[in-house]
């Protein structure tokens, strides 16, 4: 092996006797360009535990007495990634299906989309207005279900709470607002509601052609679902 590595080969006296080899310097047409890092802890979307009482009004805050919240390790540790982004700057049409992501004016939603392959986007506004069904589709929101894809959304205006299940099963409330990209990870057990605002405006992402197809729990058999758990909920892993 001696002499054999391009460690080896670097150093100025080969064979000379040297102390600790030095950091290897990454040659600068390999250096990469670093993705775009996620927000700092405190930025990322107040979130809580649910009441296990029955809910009267998804639209409420339905929190727990006293409130229990959740920090972002915990909804990191569930496989979510969120970006804080300026929604004010740059101006998006209110609906377009799709919407080109090479339109897309602002800088760091760019790099992300760059870094993470999304090469799908649309923008939805969720209010009677402007979502035809409106009504048969927040019931579908509500539903618990996964997808066999990530799910990326960035709030443009409006907010609303995504809704996910812990390790221990048990129901996260993640109030979502305006510059707030999110995305939760495939086969992730997960709802949507809207607030007492009742309006959100999101771009949709997607990575190739968009499925929007919700598979409804229970579907523990689903393989993404398989990969899900796989990846973040299996104990081997504690
Ligand atoms: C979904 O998949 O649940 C939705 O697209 C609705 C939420 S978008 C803010």
């Amino acid at each position: 092996e001696v002499g054999s590595s391009s460690l080896a080969m670097a150093e100025p006296e080969a064979g000379t006797k040297t102390s600790a080899p030095k950091p290897e310097e990454e040659p600068t047409s390999k250096k990469q360009k670093m993705a775009l890092p996620q927000a700092p802890d405190e930025e990322w979307p107040e979130s809580w535990m649910m009441t296990e009482d029955e809910i009267k009004d998804q639209r409420h805050l339905n929190r727990q007495d006293p409130n229990v919240p959740v920090t972002a390790a915990m909804l990191r540790e569930l496989g979510i990634c969120y970006w804080k982004l300026d929604a004010d700057a740059f101006e998006y049409p209110v609906k377009a299906v799709p919407w080109d992501p090479k339109d897309a004016v602002d800088p760091k939603l760019t790099q992300l989309r760059d870094d993470r392959g999304y090469s799908y986007a649309d923008i939805i506004t969720i209010h009677p207005d402007t979502l035809p069904g409106y009504e048969e589709k927040l019931k579908m929101f509500f539903e618990e279900h996964i997808h066999d894809a990530e799910e990326i959304r960035y709030v443009l205006s409006g907010s609303g709470y995504f809704d996910v299940r812990d390790k221990k099963d048990k129901w996260v409330r993640v109030h979502v607002k305006k510059g707030d990209l999110m995305t939760l990870p495939e086969g992730i057990y997960h709802r949507f509601s809207c607030d007492e605002k009742d309006i959100i405006k999101a771009m949709r992402l997607f990575k190739g052609q968009p499925v929007w197809t919700p598979f409804n729990r229970p579907c523990d058999e689903h393989p993404s679902r398989k990969v899900y758990v796989n990846e973040f909920l299996d104990e081997k892993k504690e």
